[in-house]
């Protein structure tokens, strides 16, 4: 088995220690950082099969989460250097009753390797909690929403069209998140949506640069 292969197998069942060790040696042995990284996003594919299918459950779902969060922190340095030149601010966070947050932590990283200041609000943010980020914070340039359950789609509805209504302006509203699609994005007035942190980021810099 590959260190690449071992990583996606200790990421699977949720071995929170060895990952940094395992993630190390893959980039040692010249693994890329983002070959290491899709095995990672594939290993929580698989997880969420195995919840889909009542193999396992919750608190394994967690660990596996917690694993992989500890293997991205080794790749961090790697996937986040960027131009020192700001973009503006990004306001960030996982829509209000929605606790998922490592697509929301990568969209941040990759992000903020194109040139932008992060704000990362977290996890089950209200909406009134990202229009106060806008006014609290300068040069906000993007808003970026994640959400992962088709339950929060509406939270997410709900986000953009509270900062549309907001009178701020300045900025423009991206979103994303496994349930949501291109056409849910436009039905619900955002500016843009990526299906993964790579694209996200290219569409920031193209919605920043473009206004
Ligand atoms: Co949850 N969960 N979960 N979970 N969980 C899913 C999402 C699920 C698909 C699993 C399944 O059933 N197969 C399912 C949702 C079904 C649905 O709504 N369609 C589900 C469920 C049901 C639940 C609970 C309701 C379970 C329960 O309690 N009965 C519960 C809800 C809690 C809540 O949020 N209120 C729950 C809880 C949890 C944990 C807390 C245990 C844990 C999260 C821990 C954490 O995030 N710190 C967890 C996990 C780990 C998952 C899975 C297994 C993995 C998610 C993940 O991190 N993927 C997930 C199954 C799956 O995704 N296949 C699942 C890796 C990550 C890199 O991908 O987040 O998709 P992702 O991000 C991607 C893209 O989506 C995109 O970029 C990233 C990749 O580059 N992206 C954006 C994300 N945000 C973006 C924003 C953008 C642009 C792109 O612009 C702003």
């Amino acid at each position: 088995m590959s260190k690449v292969e071992e990583v996606k197998a200790h990421v699977e069942k949720g071995k929170t220690k060895l990952i940094p060790g395992l993630v190390q040696a893959a980039l040692d042995e010249g693994d890329a950082a983002m070959d290491i990284l899709q095995a990672m996003v594939d290993a929580m594919s698989v997880v969420g099969e195995k919840f889909s299918a009542g193999e396992i459950f919750v608190p394994e779902m967690l660990i596996a989460a917690k694993a992989m969060s500890n293997g991205v922190d080794v790749l961090k340095p790697l996937l986040a250097g960027g131009p020192s030149k700001s973009l503006g601010t990004c306001v960030i966070g996982t829509v209000q009753g929605d606790l998922h947050d490592i697509g929301k932590n990568l969209v941040a990283m990759m992000v903020e390797s194109t040139g932008f200041d992060i704000v990362d609000l977290g996890v089950d943010v209200p909406a009134d909690k990202f229009i106060d980020a806008v006014k609290t914070n300068e040069n906000v340039k993007l808003v970026a929403c994640s959400g992962l359950l088709t339950t929060t789609m509406p939270a997410m509805k709900d986000t953009v069209a509270a900062l549309k209504s907001s009178g701020l302006t300045g900025f423009k509203v991206i979103v994303g998140g496994a349930p949501v699609t291109e056409a849910f994005a436009t039905e619900i007035g955002a500016d843009a949506y990526a299906p993964d942190a790579g694209s996200a980021a290219v569409k920031a810099k193209e919605l920043v640069t473009a206004a």
